[in-house]
């Protein structure tokens, strides 16, 4: 009999992001057998009944629900987990922390700094764990990143760059809205590329280089219109397709991101690398395992770019896993979140990003969009 406090868990939705998340709540007891809270997957809510049984039966769910409000409302739930199309966000999690629930919650936080405000006030409010989803921060070999630049190895920061490329919109035929699409309906995700990709390379960089001051975006809808899935009609395409920016971070340094659903052979690509006064780090999704590091003060015959493979047992992460020299994926990095909000639990701390953390990537994404569309510079008013 397990001495371990139980975690009852309630999902909504489950798209994709339904099923990294329950892949997450499945393999954390597994690797993570020292945390003192175990998952109980006790229900999954979507409003299809018919998939949404098939789901809890494929990914063992206790039961199901059609209605998150009934969800919500259930006291054998301890935690609610967020998986909806983004305009759900804000109603789902405002009443799941009045029910006194912890909330965690699918990225970005919201559609809108107003709208996320209220997220914010209401789990503050009610005292409750909660925690976002921006999972790359996770990938061990961003984590030894961070690591890199808290012992300070860069020495003082001059640039920040990074991208997040994709190409799976670029046929005009693709319809906007509904179930897989909703990603292309600004009523639903509030925008396009920006609070879906630059929001990652956004927390990240924040994470590790600290809050972005100002922002001058220019963004570009290159279909502008498209059938919607619902009314089967031509609608106004509302969502940017791709997005530039540059910034000043508060540490002076300058930033450059750029993001697109265009590029042409590119199906989910993030990079980032960051140059400081005696070194430089760069790491990429397609090799994820991998942090690329030149040290200037290396001597100079030996000089040049190292290549880490992050699967050590003294790396972020990785005692957890094989033996060294195996790597694991992407998946792992919300198994990882969901460890460190077990432990956060645990320990009685807080799951970074928070709700309030969270809240602060969403006015670089708001600065950003409002720079694009009234073309000037845009404070951001991060406090970070
Ligand atoms: C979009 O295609 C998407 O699935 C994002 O919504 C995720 O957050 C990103 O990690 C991968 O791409």
């Amino acid at each position: 009999m397990s001495d371990k406090k139980e975690l009852r868990v309630g999902l909504v939705g489950y798209g994709f992001m339904g099923r990294t998340h329950s892949n997450a709540f499945k393999r954390v007891g597994d690797f993570f057998p020292e945390l003192k809270h175990k998952i109980v997957l006790k229900a999954v809510c979507a409003r299809n009944e018919e998939r949404v049984k098939e789901f809890a039966e494929q990914w063992g769910y206790e039961s199901y629900e059609t209605d998150w409000k009934a969800l919500v409302a259930r006291d054998d739930i301890d935690a609610i987990d967020i998986c909806t199309p983004n305009n759900m966000h804000a109603e789902i999690a405002i009443a799941a922390a009045e029910a006194g629930k912890m909330v965690l919650c699918e990225k970005p936080l919201a559609r809108t700094v107003e709208e996320a405000q209220p997220m914010v006030e209401a789990i503050e409010k009610a005292g409750v764990p909660n925690t976002v989803y921006y999972n790359y921060r996770r990938i061990p070999a961003v984590t030894l990143a961070k690591q890199f630049i808290d012992e300070g190895k860069l020495g003082k920061v001059f640039h920040y760059r990074a991208n997040f490329l994709q190409d799976w919109t670029i046929s005009p035929e693709l319809p906007q809205g509904g179930e897989g699409l909703w990603r292309l309906d600004d009523k639903a995700a509030g925008s396009g590329v920006t609070g879906d990709l630059l929001a990652h390379c956004i927390d990240t960089a924040m994470w590790l280089n600290g809050g972005i001051k100002d922002v001058s975006a220019v963004t570009e809808t290159f279909i502008k219109e498209r059938i919607h899935t619902a009314s089967g009609e031509k609608q106004k395409v509302g969502i940017d397709d791709a997005c530039i920016f540059h910034c000043h971070f508060d540490n002076g340094s300058l930033g450059l991101f750029e993001s697109t659903r265009y590029a042409r052979g590119h199906k989910a690509l993030y990079t980032f690398e960051i140059n400081g006064e005696h070194a430089s780090i760069k790491w990429n999704l397609h090799d994820l395992t991998r942090l690329e590091y030149f040290d200037h003060r290396n001597p100079s015959v030996e000089r040049g770019w190292r290549s880490i493979h992050v699967t050590d047992g003294d790396q972020p992460y990785m005692d957890k896993w094989w033996v060294p020299g195996l790597s694991i994926g992407y998946e792992h990095s919300f198994v990882h979140q969901v460890a460190d909000f077990l432990k956060s639990l645990d320990e009685g701390t807080s799951c970074s990003p928070t709700f309030r953390e969270a809240q602060e990537t969403q006015k670089v994404c708001e600065a950003v969009l409002k720079s694009a569309s009234t073309m000037s510079w845009q404070d951001t008013g991060v406090q970070w």
